[in-house]
């Protein structure tokens, strides 16, 4: 199966990965973010290597406004979508309850859930037009297992991991898969984002071997590639040296 992927979140990361996997697969790509700089350059780098089309639409996916918007103006695009990746996410802090920022509550929320409904609903008419279509989310094992100091995040993922069970469900006979991916520790700008801080976030990933973006990038390609009778409903995948979310095995 090839066809037209939306991904959110591609200036960095999985998304940016999947990016470049999918073009290498033959997928025609819509990527989206907020750093315009980041999509031109990721662009164009696919296009110096591959024979897709790409088409880069630069917006806010917790801006309900601007989602419709760019729907609306993109109509002739958004007419050939069949994949719809929901990868644009971020985690904000990881202090207790008593300690956290609302303002990173309401940034976790509004992106990792409201923007992700939001996407899924707008893009979900022309999935069902040119079904056999497919959605892949991105969870997390936070979406299975909760941690101290991570109780906004882990919601949000819980939260993905629901949206993407009841939609299964919704959309059952209409032939549209539903995928949840549940990463572990993948080293991306991810913590960086996190914590405001390169050093502490580089701290995160020392002394072990994390997963890449590329092996998540893999991980999805390979969801999008089963037979089409084929539904991977879940991928829980951790790196070796994790062996729950609070379980590092470092050197
Ligand atoms: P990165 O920080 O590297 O990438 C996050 C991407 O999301 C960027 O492209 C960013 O683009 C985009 N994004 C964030 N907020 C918005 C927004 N409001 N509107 C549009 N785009 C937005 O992190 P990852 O690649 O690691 O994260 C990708 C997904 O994977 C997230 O949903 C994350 O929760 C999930 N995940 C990550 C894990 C990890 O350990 N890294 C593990 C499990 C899940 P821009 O800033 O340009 O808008
Ligand atoms: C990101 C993985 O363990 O940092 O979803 O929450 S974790």
């Amino acid at each position: 199966m090839t066809g037209t992927a939306l991904i959110t979140g591609a200036t960095s990361g999985i998304g940016r990965a999947t990016a470049l996997l999918m073009a290498e697969n033959q997928w025609n790509l819509i990527l989206t973010g907020r750093r315009k700089e980041k999509l031109v350059e990721l662009k164009g780098k696919i296009e110096q290597k591959f024979s897709v089309e790409v088409s880069l639409l630069n917006f806010d996916v917790s801006q309900k406004l601007q989602c419709e918007e760019v729907v609306e103006k993109n109509l002739q695009l958004f007419s050939n979508l069949t994949v719809l990746i929901n990868n644009a996410g971020l985690a904000r802090g990881s202090d207790p309850l008593f300690k956290g920022e609302l303002n990173d509550y309401d940034e976790m929320i509004d992106t990792n859930i409201k923007g992700l409904l939001y996407m899924t609903r707008l893009c979900l008419p022309f999935l069902i037009k040119n079904q056999p279509a497919h959605i892949v989310n991105l969870g997390s094992v936070a979406g299975r297992w909760s941690y101290a100091g991570g109780s906004v995040y882990c919601a949000t993922k819980f939260a993905v991991r629901a949206i993407t069970e009841s939609l299964r469900m919704d959309l059952l006979g209409k032939n549209i898969r539903v995928t949840n991916i549940s990463p572990g520790m993948v080293e991306t700008e991810f913590s960086e984002v996190r914590f405001k801080d390169k050093e502490k976030a580089k701290k995160v990933y020392e002394g072990f071997q994390s997963l890449t973006a590329e092996d998540i990038a893999e991980s999805i390609l390979w969801s999008l590639s089963r037979p089409q009778h084929v539904n991977i409903q879940e991928l829980v995948i951790y790196p070796t040296a994790q062996a729950s979310v609070t379980q590092v095995h470092r050197d």
